[in-house]
């Protein structure tokens, strides 16, 4: 039977993209028709989301994408938008890099301590979890006058349709939730003084979002009706739901600006030494939980990338990451889950810093700091994946990398020998695919759970295979020299 049409709208860190995914019961077939830059401001000392350039650029992707079957749309996690009654936007939704939670968590947590925020939510510890944002916006014009709270997708889902809700997934990540009962924490955020009848009533990917108002059918010159379908809204669940594994025994890594590395369960674990290795439990597409560690990521790239554009350097990625796999292996490393790389700016010096203060040599020059940060990030992948085994008892034979990072030979391969496992590498959209499926599922174009979700993509995507080296006691030694990357809360 002839493909169907699903448009994807996945909201990354550095760039939107809207892609078209052509569904069969046996074929996927991804077409990428609009990407553009999401370029945060800084305005008045708060760095801000360019939340209407951003709905600029879905529309101009929906019009690209020409005839769908439905819409869906994910992005990162814990953002969100105010709204007054009326429906307006109070003022532009701050980035979860922003300054604005500092002093914060340790403000909270004199009311609640961190062991019964864990228990109640199992999510992690980290200054920029929705929780945090709305006590730091506590007082402030805008959230007295707001009637209603969308989170990223919901409110650019809103804008399309008229309709709010809120997405369990991406609600999973805000710290007021129960993964347990798939419900809000409503005695922690009692306690707290948070509203949460803020936020619209939960729903669940699979489930309709509304159609795309008049206006928007106008504006992108689609023909009616065109439903929004919820789907995995935070995006690394969609990217979880995108992961080709053939069994339950795999750890994940959905790396681009985040690596988010784990294992898929059925059940949270909040046990006191998952809080202190400060995983977090968020809730995946049919009713898994993601269990898993946030590392920093390409972020460490991409901020060197930048500082270097500005300062006139060399930065061509490919070059660089060529002379990078030359340059000598594990002669310095950071910790790539330190909160400490959260902020923008200045990223080579941070990494320097990090360096000389750990009595390590500081990178000589640029191949050596790329080199430092895929060595770094292949280590604090191998200790995320090797704490999520050992606190949930779930192991693994083999390493998914999905997302951008998928494409990062050098980092596919390090990560490999690092975990002493096999890699396998793709798809590099995997979010988007997520995103796709859910919709073709909800359309009845394909059926089954997420077991028959993989397996077509197993038969449909180009993935790479990598064998780990032989020897890993290099990277064994090299554990020690990031004391921070294990087994510690990092505040
Ligand atoms: C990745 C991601 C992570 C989340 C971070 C902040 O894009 O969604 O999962 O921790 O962004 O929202």
């Amino acid at each position: 039977s002839d493909p169907r049409a699903f448009a994807a709208v996945d909201l990354g860190a550095s760039s939107g993209r809207v892609i078209v995914g052509r569904v069969t019961a046996r074929s996927v077939g991804l077409d990428e028709v609009h990407r553009f830059p999401n370029l945060p401001v800084r305005v008045g000392g708060t760095l801000h989301w360019d939340v209407l350039a951003l709905y600029r650029g879905v529309l101009d992707g929906l019009r690209a994408a020409g005839r769908v079957t439905s819409v869906g749309i994910d992005t990162w996690a814990v953002d969100y938008g105010l709204l007054a009654a009326d429906g307006s936007l109070l003022g532009n939704p701050v980035h979860y890099r922003d300054a604005r939670t500092e002093g914060v968590p340790e403000r909270i947590r004199r009311t609640v301590p961190q062991a019964e925020l864990y228990a109640a939510t199992g999510v992690q510890h980290a200054p920029f979890n929705t929780l945090y944002q709305l006590a730091a916006a506590q007082g402030t014009p805008q959230l007295e006058a707001a009637a209603r709270l969308l989170l990223m997708p919901d409110l650019i889902s809103y804008w399309l349709t008229g309709v709010a809700g809120t997405e369990l997934t991406n609600a999973s990540t805000t710290q007021l939730l129960d993964p347990r009962t798939g419900d809000w924490a409503y005695a922690l955020a009692g306690r707290l003084g948070i509203d949460l009848s803020l936020f619209p009533p939960l729903r669940r990917p699979g489930d309709p979002a509304g159609e795309l108002l008049p206006e928007i059918l106008e504006a992108t010159g689609l023909e009616h009706p065109v439903p929004v379908v919820t789907v995995g809204s935070h995006d690394t669940a969609s990217a979880v739901a995108g992961v080709p594994a053939d069994s339950e025994r795999f750890a994940y890594i959905s790396c681009g600006t985040w690596s988010l590395a784990g294992v898929e369960l059925d059940a949270p674990v909040r046990t006191e030494d998952s809080r202190a290795a400060n995983f977090t439990n968020e809730l995946g597409v049919d009713g898994t939980v993601r269990y898993l560690r946030n590392i920093m990521g390409l972020w460490l790239l991409q901020e060197c990338l930048r500082s270097w554009r500005a300062a006139g350097l060399p930065h061509d990625l490919g070059r660089l990451l060529v002379q990078a796999a030359q340059a000598q292996p594990l002669r310095s490393v950071v910790d790539a889950a330190d909160p400490g790389f959260l902020a923008p700016d200045s990223m080579p010096d941070r990494i320097a810093e990090s360096c000389r203060r750990t009595e390590q040599p500081v990178p000589r020059d640029q191949a050596e700091t790329v080199r430092c940060i895929l060595d770094s990030l292949a280590l604090a992948h191998r200790a995320a994946i090797e704490d999520a085994q050992r606190l949930s008892g779930r192991h693994v034979d083999v390493v998914h990398i999905v997302g951008g990072g998928a494409r990062n030979e050098l980092l596919c391969q390090l990560t490999a020998d690092a975990c002493g496992l096999p890699v396998v590498a793709g798809p590099a959209e995997a979010a988007a695919l997520g995103n796709v499926l859910v919709q073709a599922r909800a359309a009845g174009v394909i059926e089954g759970g997420l077991a028959d979700i993989r397996a077509l993509l197993r038969a449909t995507q180009p993935l790479r295979h990598y064998e780990p080296a032989a020897d890993r006691s290099r990277w064994n030694k090299a554990v020690a020299r990031t004391p921070g990357a294990k087994d510690t809360v990092r505040t």
